[in-house]
Parts: structure tokens; C-alpha cells; sequence
């Protein structure tokens, strides 16, 4: 795959391509009549992540400057950092001529911004911070996003309903891991494109254009301590792959953050899951903020991604957080699952 120059190497290399010009050159080849407000909101949000991503950077001294903060009345760094990225996004995306609905993994309720007739045309859904458990340790965690239109009612729809959309009808969707490097994979519906931030210059940086998933990959990808209360269907599976009968040796790997896992899949094939557990009937994942974002991008990558039983992006959604079994992967891995004997349980959503 090419790679991006080095942006702070070649001063004045015009092959160099940041994420707002990009966004200005996929407008101008497929939306000309655009107005600009869908790259402002882009622009906020690539911010608020810049902004997340400077604080997950620093998050092991800012846990010792939070014990010295115990005196501080600002109380500021005892924030936690998915407190913090909550904040950062909602105050980022929080303007009224543009977004009409914020909803979030950290916010019950969704978040209607107080506008005037005809403006804020879009809706907003992210989880701001996933797999904010593995920060303590160091383990990539990312922001998901996804961006759709406001129903076309208007004001007639009701703020908790504006965002209960299928997948299917996300205008862009992405998410930022905060790794070994930040990057944004991003996409509206015209191939997947990875842009790492280039500290240097603090700009999102075209790295990966036109992101492929491989047909067929070598790993999977499960939270397999929770295998004896998989449906058998999903245990088949895991035994065909794991005992070589697909006619490709597999290995494991699961990191427990989604975004990690999910972009090692993207990148080097195989499948992720998270089927329903006795815990969770109903799968872990959350549909709006976690698994349709990831399954648009996947889908645009050449993967796909299912409940077990339908594609993630045909779900009608019925409540903000609901939640769903996820399985995602290259063509060949979900043929297998396809032809996985056994039938999945209704999953019941919360
Ligand atoms: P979170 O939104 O509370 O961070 O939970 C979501 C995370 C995902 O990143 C990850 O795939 C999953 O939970 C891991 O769950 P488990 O620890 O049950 O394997
Ligand atoms: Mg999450």
C-alpha cells in the first residue's frame, strides 16, 4: 500500500494530502453543490479527537499530576479521559447551524441543540472513548463516530428518534485509534481512507488510501473466557477454524478494545466477534455508536458485518443504546460463518 511522504521531511511536496483536502476534493468530484457545512463539522471533529488524543498521550502523568491535583480547585485532571473526550466532542460538534442531535455512549438522553428553523442538518452518534478500560495499561483505545442526516420532518421528530436510523443510512462513519500512532479511518461512502496525525505539523495526513481488507486473513479475533455460553452455532465455528477443516490455520488474537481489534482485521483479514454470551443475550456491542460505523467501513473495505443472522446495516434501530452481536470479517471468514451449522437464538435487544 503507498504511503504518504514524510510531511515534515519534503517542505513544499505537494503530493502531501491532510484529511480537510481530501474532504474538499471528494466534494468537489461527487458533491459540487455542497456548502461547506458537512467539512465544518469534520473540521470539529477531527479537533475534538486532536484535542482526546493529546490527553490519552499524556494520560500515565496525568494520573500523577492528578494525585498532586487533589488541591486544585479546578479539579481538571482527576477527569476521567472518557469523561474528558465526552466533553471534548459535544463541545466541538456543538454547533446548532450545522448539528441538530448529539448522541453518546456517556450521555443517557441525546442532545438537542437549540436551533433555528431549516438549520443544524445532521445528526452525530459516537462513542467517545472505547476500550477506555485498557488506558490504565496502555492499550489502544479510539473514538467511533457516525454521521447522518436529519429526518427530513423536521422538527416533528422527536430528538430521541432522530437518530434511530439503520446503519444503511450513515452519510460517513470512522474512528480514531489512539495507537503506536493516531489515525483516522474514515468513510462516506466512496472507499476507506486512513489518515495518521502527523505530530509535527498537527494535521491528519493522508497514509492509507483506498484501505482493502484482505479476502481471506489467519487470525480470529473473540473474547474466547466467554466461549462455553456462545450459541453453539458460534462455537462450531471457532472449533472449524481453530482445528484447520476451513483449509487455513488460524491464529488468535483479542486486544478488548474494539477499535484495535477491528483495525487489525481491517488491515491484516481474519474475523472479529462478539457473540451473545449468557451476560449478554443480546451481544455487548452497541449498534448506533459501535457497530454501524465499524460495519459501514468494514463494508466499504470489502468485508462485512452481521448480527449472526442479518447485516448490521439493514437493523432498525429502537433505542439509542441498543446492543447486538457483532461479526465482522473478510469474505472467506464469513462464508464460513454462513456455513456454520446451528441455528442463533432471536438475539433479545435491551
Ligand atoms: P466500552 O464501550 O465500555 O469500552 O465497551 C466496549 C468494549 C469494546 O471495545 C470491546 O470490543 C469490548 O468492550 C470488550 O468486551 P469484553 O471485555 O467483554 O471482551
Ligand atoms: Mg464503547
Amino acid at each position: 500500500m503507498e504511503r504518504a511522504p514524510d510531511a515534515t521531511a519534503a517542505p513544499g511536496d505537494h503530493s502531501i494530502v491532510t484529511f480537510q483536502q481530501h474532504l474538499l476534493q471528494q466534494q468537489r468530484e461527487y458533491y459540487p453543490g455542497a456548502k461547506g457545512s458537512f467539512s465544518w463539522l469534520l473540521s470539529g471533529l477531527t479537533l475534538a479527537t486532536k484535542m482526546i488524543q493529546a490527553r490519552v498521550r499524556r494520560a500515565g502523568l496525568l494520573d500523577v499530576l492528578g494525585a498532586a491535583g487533589d488541591v486544585n480547585v479546578q479539579g481538571e485532571v482527576q477527569q476521567k479521559l472518557d469523561v474528558f473526550a465526552n466533553q471534548a466532542l459535544l463541545h466541538c460538534l456543538g454547533v446548532p447551524e450545522i448539528v441538530a442531535v448529539l448522541v453518546s455512549e456517556e450521555n443517557e438522553n441525546p442532545v438537542t441543540l437549540r436551533r433555528s428553523e431549516g438549520a443544524g442538518g445532521y445528526v452525530i452518534v459516537f462513542d467517545p472513548l472505547d476500550g477506555s478500560s485498557n488506558i490504565d495499561v496502555n492499550v489502544g483505545v479510539g473514538t467511533i463516530f457516525s454521521i447522518l442526516r436529519r429526518p427530513a420532518a423536521g422538527g416533528a421528530v422527536a430528538a430521541a428518534d432522530a437518530a434511530l436510523q439503520p446503519g444503511a443510512s450513515q452519510v460517513a462513519a470512522g474512528y480514531v485509534m489512539y495507537g503506536s500512532s493516531t489515525i483516522l479511518v474514515y468513510t462516506a461512502g466512496k472507499g476507506v481512507f486512513g489518515f495518521t496525525l502527523d505530530p509535527a505539523v498537527g494535521d491528519y495526513v493522508l497514509s492509507h488510501p483506498d484501505i482493502r481488507m484482505p479476502e481471506a486473513g489467519n487470525i480470529y479475533s473473540v473474547n474466547e473466557a466467554l466461549a462455553a455460553s456462545f450459541p453453539d452455532r458460534y462455537r462450531r465455528y471457532l472449533d472449524r477454524l481453530r482445528s484447520g477443516a476451513t483449509g487455513r490455520r488460524y491464529a488468535s488474537r483479542y486486544v478488548g478494545s474494539m477499535v484495535s481489534d477491528v483495525h487489525r482485521t481491517l488491515f491484516k483479514g481474519g474475523v472479529f466477534l462478539y457473540p451473545p454470551t449468557d451476560r449478554d443475550p443480546g451481544g455487548k456491542l452497541r449498534l448506533l455508536y459501535e457497530a454501524n460505523p465499524i460495519a459501514y467501513i468494514v463494508e466499504q473495505a470489502g468485508g462485512r458485518a452481521t448480527d449472526g443472522e442479518r447485516r448490521i446495516l439493514d437493523i432498525q434501530p429502537e433505542h439509542i443504546h441498543q446492543r447486538t452481536p457483532l461479526v465482522l470479517g473478510g469474505r472467506a471468514e464469513m462464508e464460513e460463518f454462513d456455513k456454520a451449522p446451528g441455528a442463533v437464538p432471536e438475539p433479545s435487544r435491551r
